[in-house]
């Protein structure tokens, strides 16, 4: 039994058992971090991130929550996993590296989710659990399940955008999301006062409109009282709650990185707010434990340490399977590969396609949700979803405040609630903004821990419209290149139908490129009954003899306009998806014509031609009676002036490439 005892317990109408409960709860993560220090001076685990001294903030949350309840912690609330009754077994393999963790070896310590244990662990980049956290919370809102979603953050993580943005979210759609700040003191070696220069994070409460309340996070009664008091009045009345919780991080920040930075005093008063060491000597107290009671209860958890680090230990390493690896990037999906008639149906503009794909889509999928700015009563900019809020209702027509990270965050926390989300971003060029969660979250979410996320994020891109350098970017390239999405590029309202609708069907997060100009200036043959077009097809657009244009998007339109023009017998391929593409109808053309140029509006260097061109130059190499060509806009920005615009443009260079590869 410890002496010191500096924090003041208020039981209220906690039982015996049940604060016995709470004493096994808080007792099993220090004790089985305690264990793990020292395997890692033996040097058998590789990294920890020690939560010693915060663990009241952990156990108080998890024990007063609901089961069902989602937790969304960070890289110190190892109370969180216990609490949830998770095997230790399994929670070692998982830190070791091992298959029969929860990622299959594929990522580290905490850095995965588990729905049977209704827990989303973080990516390293910390902040992004809290859009995710809203989308959850949005689900339980929609479909009036009166729960709590609980997402953690340290004050050091707080700095980032998506702290904010994820709040200002939370409180315009008073989403029942209760947001802790793990005050401790320090993030890495910096401390609070060169993090920010409020004195409070209950401060903010006010400004976003919400509530906020303060807990001594080292209190693990203080938390799990509080926990419950607001759970059980959000649960009826659903709005968010920021609750900093005040504590101190008694360690470094991993443990390689020591604590020199910290004053010693600092070490010296905290240690006496021990939450562990103060419970326990409050329950000695007052009757509740004995040196007997306390001896059962740390063997028993001794000895479940002991069995599963055994287990976890003599599971071998994983053994690398290629095509295993391949797969798990996305969840397993089997499309209807039909296509409908091209020649049926109505004659639509590629704006006027998209939004009735969008339509029967938003049919077919009740739980599928739209999100964007000014999708709502507006109609969104290019005005895909005009309509749609009389229609659909403003539950699954959300317009959202200015924060792409917060928004496809928030789709995927809906994914793991089961539903489906769309974003639409403004213009494709606002991405960046989202760009993180999109290349992190979404794109690596199947193969960390089998969770899809069933999104499709709509681009409107291009240049062509003199509107400058920052509403005018072609950047497939940039998801193309992202291991985990689906990339869509259509060139007419017949396929943009079909491959939106089949963007839906598809749980895997698919990037929808819509070209801006060709909204309104493309039109083709559409039919009304609901369709799909497979993906990874592409279509031969005109057939030819002579050499082969490999295209998408507007390039496709800019191809056909110069052969028709030129009258040359060149086959022009239309990719339709970029991720997968089509390198079997592209291999059949190229052997049949030996000359391939591939062309498309994106900038040239490091744009999909690259791909696409090394790709036939290894492959194809014998069946080429000319260097691949390639042909793609200036490595600059997109210039404003028209003038400038065309010139950056490959469209005036097309017919001296042409005739340069017939030529060769
Ligand atoms: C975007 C991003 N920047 C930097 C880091 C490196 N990093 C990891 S944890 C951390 C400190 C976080 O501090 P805080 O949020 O207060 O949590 P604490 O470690 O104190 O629990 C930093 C800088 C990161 N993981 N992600």
């Amino acid at each position: 039994m410890t002496e010191i005892h500096t924090i003041k317990f208020d039981r209220k109408k906690l039982t015996d058992v049940e604060l016995i409960q709470l004493y096994e709860a808080i007792l099993k993560p220090r004790m089985i971090e305690e264990k793990m220090l020292i395997l890692l001076r033996q040097n058998r685990i590789s990294k920890w991130f020690s939560g010693i001294g915060q663990e009241a903030i952990s156990v108080g949350v998890v024990q007063a929550l609901e089961k069902d309840e989602y937790i969304l912690p960070m890289h110190r609330n190892l109370g969180i996993f216990t609490g949830r009754d998770i095997a230790l077994s399994q929670l070692f393999k998982q830190w070791e590296g091992k298959k029969g963790g929860f990622t299959k070896g594929r990522d580290r310590s905490f850095h995965f989710g588990s729905n049977e244990h209704h827990i989303v662990g973080m990516i390293s980049h910390l902040g992004p659990q809290m859009g995710v956290a809203d989308g959850i919370a949005l689900a339980h809102k929609l479909k009036k399940e009166k729960k709590v979603t609980v997402v953690f953050t340290g004050d050091g993580g707080s700095s980032e955008g998506d702290f904010h943005e994820s709040i200002n979210v939370a409180a315009v759609w008073q989403l029942p999301v209760i947001f802790v700040v793990e005050n401790n003191g320090y993030g890495l070696s910096t401390p609070s006062d060169e993090q920010f220069r409020f004195k409070s994070f209950i401060d903010k409460g006010p400004g976003y409109g919400i509530d906020a309340v303060k807990v001594d996070g080292n209190n693990l009664l203080e938390v799990y009282h509080t926990i419950k008091k607001w759970a059980a009045d959000i649960r009826e009345n659903p709005r968010p709650l920021l609750l900093e919780a005040i504590t101190f991080r008694m360690r470094g920040h991993e443990e390689a990185s020591g604590t020199k930075y910290v004053p010693q005093h600092l070490f010296d008063e905290w240690k006496k707010k021990d939450p562990v060491e103060n419970f326990e000597s409050w329950l000695f107290e007052i009757g509740i434990l004995t040196d007997d009671k306390q001896k059962k209860i740390r063997a028993v958890i001794k000895n479940e340490i002991e069995i599963g680090l055994e287990e976890a230990f003599a599971e071998p390493m994983p053994v690398p399977v290629e095509e295993e690896e391949m797969a798990d990037m996305y969840m397993p999906y089997s499309q209807d590969q039909s296509e409908p008639d091209r020649n049926s149906g109505e004659e639509k503009r590629l704006v006027d396609a998209i939004r009735e794909g969008l339509t029967q889509s938003m049919e077919r999928h009740p739980n599928l949700v739209l999100m964007g700015q000014d999708i709502a009563d507006y109609g969104g900019v290019f005005k895909v979803t005009d309509g749609f809020v009389a229609r659909f209702g403003k539950d699954r027509v959300r317009n959202t405040p200015l924060c792409e990270s917060a928004i496809v965050g928030t789709s995927l926390g809906l994914s793991i609630k089961g539903m489906k989300a769309m974003v639409e971003m403004q213009f494709a060029d606002f991405v960046t903004c989202g760009f993180n969660q999109i290349v992190n979250n979404l794109a690596k979410s199947h193969y960390r821990w089998a969770q899809n996320a069933d999104v499709v994020v709509r681009m409107p891109t291009g240049a062509g419209v003199a509107a400058g350098p920052f509403h005018s970017q072609s950047n497939e390239a940039w998801f193309f290149h992202t291991p985990g999405l689906k990339v869509v590029y259509p060139a007419t309202p017949f396929d943009a139908k079909g491959l939106l609708n089949m963007s839906f069907e598809d749980p895997n997060p698919v990037i929808f490129f819509e070209h801006k100009v060709m909204y309104r200036s493309v039109s083709s043959k559409v039919p009304t009954e609901f369709y799909t077009i497979p993906f990874g097809k592409a279509r031969i657009v005109k057939e030819g003899k002579r050499a082969t244009i490999v295209t998408y998007g507007q390039g496709v339109h800019w191809a056909v306009a110069e052969v028709e023009k030129l009258g040359l017998d060149i086959e022009i391929i239309d990719l339709r998806t970029l991720i997968p593409y089509d390198q079997e109808t592209i291999a059949a053309s190229i052997k049949k014509t030996n000359r391939v140029l591939v062309l498309h509006e994106d900038t040239i260097t490091g744009g999909i031609g690259a791909e696409i061109a090394a790709w036939i130059s290894e492959d194809l190499f014998r069946y080429l009676d000319a260097p691949v060509a390639r042909l793609g806009s200036l490595d600059t920005a997109i210039p404003f002036a028209a003038t400038l615009e065309k010139e950056f443009l490959p469209v005036g260079k097309i017919e001296e490439k042409i005739k340069a590869l017939l030529a060769f």
